[in-house]
This record gives structure tokens, sequence and C-alpha cells, in this order.
């Protein structure tokens, strides 16, 4: 048996059918994964091993328990997703992983898409690997597509590992030889099972998402907000901004349309804080009430402010 060069998974070609699939029709196909599993994959880090933590800004996890075992070694941060973000204070973003307290070298915000501060992580990485590298992070967070940048930028090597806007697309350790050294890709673990809940057409909007606007509303009692038809919204007499990339759909009206809930959370807010919908975006609300409705089963947390 050959290892599928594209996902890991013990295959008889060189691409397994579903990476086959992927790439040549576009077709994807969700798979059940066992989250211990998963953690188990992580299991062949060595403490010499260099890890390159790979979080997606626009799905920043309340904390990072499942991996904290595998965070002992050197870490370096790496935020992806930069060109979503609506401002350009990559400092704001670095400082924001302070209060996580992780054994990190150095942090870069980085566009895998844009090739923003690529050269700066490869150098960080050269300067500070013994033998092998492993990216590891959740689901999704765009660890294979760094590889492949990195892969493209500095070698003449043809590897293309799969990537896909669903979860769990990398099933099994992926080694590839750069310069001297190796890179380890990893599958990402789910944090939440928020991603398996939102829809096909949702998370491919998400997967063409351009850079957030935010929305600034002053909200009446009579008034509702919704993202999509996922999330509805009501205030009393508040000020909310709302994050979500500038193709997601944000609207107001100002009568209930059909909307379905299957979740309602009322939440009393202090002090300015986000209220998080991992993978969507992020709704800063100043104080007083939020009531806020699902219409599919998602996660959502309160965060100290990210902007
Ligand atoms: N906007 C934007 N999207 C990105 C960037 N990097 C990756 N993506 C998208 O993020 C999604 C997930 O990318 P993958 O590389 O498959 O993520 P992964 O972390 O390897 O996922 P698993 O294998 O499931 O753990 C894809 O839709 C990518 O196109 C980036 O810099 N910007
Ligand atoms: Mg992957």
């Amino acid at each position: 048996m050959n290892k599928c060069v594209g996902c890991g998974v013990e295959t008889t070609n060189k691409l397994c059918e579903r990476c086959f699939r992927i790439r040549n029709y576009n077709e994807y196909k969700k798979v059940d994964i066992n989250k211990e599993e998963f953690l188990n994959n992580l299991n062949s880090i060595n403490k010499d091993d260099l890890i390159v933590l790979v979080v997606d800004l626009l799905n920043i996890p309340l904390n990072f328990n499942d991996i904290k075992d595998r965070l002992n070694n050197r870490v370096i941060l790496v935020l992806n997703k930069f060109d979503l973000m609506p401002t350009n204070n990559e400092e704001r973003y670095e400082s924001y992983f302070d209060k996580y307290n992780l054994n990190i070298i150095d942090t870069f915000c980085i566009s895998t898409k844009n090739n923003h501060n690529i050269d700066e992580l490869y150098e960080c990485i050269k300067n500070n690997i013994i033998n092998n590298v492993y990216f590891i992070g959740y689901t999704n967070s765009g660890k294979s597509s760094l590889i492949n940048k990195l892969i493209y930028n500095y070698s003449n090597n043809d590897t293309v590992i799969t990537t896909s806007y669903l979860a769990n697309t990398t099933l099994d350790l992926i080694k590839i030889k750069l310069d001297s050294f190796t890179l380890i890709d990893t599958p990402g673990i789910i944090n939440d099972n928020s991603i398996n809940n939102l829809s096909d057409s949702i998370l491919k909007k998400m997967s063409k998402s351009k850079r957030i606007k935010p929305i600034s509303y002053q909200v009446k009692d009579t008034q509702y907000i919704f993202i999509e038809d996922i999330i509805k919204i009501s205030l009393s007499n508040n000020d909310i901004i709302i994050y979500t990339p500038s193709n997601i759909e944000v609207n107001r009206y100002y009568k209930d349309n059909s909307f379905k809930s299957i979740k309602e959370i009322d939440y009393i807010i202090n002090k300015t804080s986000d209220i998080v919908i991992p993978n969507i975006g992020f709704i800063k609300v100043k104080s007083g009430k939020v009531k806020i409705e699902l219409s599919t089963d998602v996660d959502l947390y309160i965060r100290e402010p990210l902007i």
C-alpha cells in the first residue's frame, strides 16, 4: 500500500479516490473522524521537533486545551487568512494571543492566499529547525495550503497536498522533504462541531471570502439583523458592529421573516465583547442584552474584542 500524496490515507494509487474526485470534479465528501484517533497522529512529535501552530483568524479557538500537551515544544504561531481581516494592524492580532501562554518563539500574521509574510515565516523555520517541523492546528485553518505554498515557493518539488473548504481534508501525516529538513502536515483537529453543521453552500461561500467589511448598526427594539439564513440577532436599542467577509449577506428587517430557529441564546453583555460565530465572523457588542437565534447548531462564544 502507498500513502495518498493528497491526504495521507493508505491507497493503491498515488492519489486516493476522494482526493482524485476533489481535484478533478470539485466533488467534496465529508468524512467522519474520531477525535482521539486524530490526536494520536501527533504522538510521533519528538522533543526537538519544531511546531508551526496554524490558527485561522476567523476561527480562533477559545483555548488550545486539546493540543496543549503537544505544545511543549518550540512553537511558531501562524495566524492565517490575514487577507480577510479588516485592519492591517498585525501587532494587535499577534498580541491577542499573549493570554494563551503558549511556548512561542515568534508569531506571524500570514496570508497563504496572498503570499503575505511567507518569506519571513520560512526564514524563521529555517533558523529554528533541527530535523522536522510539524504543522498542527484545528481543521480548515490552512495547514496544507501553507505547506503547498512553501513547496511551491522554495523547491522544485511538484507535490501538491489536497486542500478543501470542508473539515478533515488531511487524514494522516504527510511528510515532505524540503531543503535539509522535513515538513510534516497533520490532520486538523475539530474543536467543536460548528463547521460540520454549516451548509455546503455557506462553506463554499466562505472559501471564496473577501476581506471583512465591518458594518455598524444601531438597532431598535423592532428590528432584527440576519446573517445569511443562519443567525437572527435582536437587541434593544443597542449598537453592534458585524464583522463578516463582504460576500456574506447581512440584512436588517423590521419584521421577522420565516426564520426557523433551533437554538436561542440570551446574552447580557457588561463590557465590550465579541460574540464569535466560528468560521463566519464575529459581532462586537458594547453592552446590554443581545438575543441570538440560530437555524443550525453552531457553538458561539464570547471573547475580548479582537479589534
Ligand atoms: N482567505 C484565505 N483562505 C485560505 C488561506 N489559506 C487557506 N485558505 C482556505 O482555507 C480552507 C482550508 O484549507 P486547508 O489547507 O485544506 O486547511 P487544513 O488546515 O489543511 O485543513 P485539514 O486538513 O482539514 O486540517 C480552504 O478553503 C483554503 O482555500 C488564506 O490565506 N486566506
Ligand atoms: Mg490539511
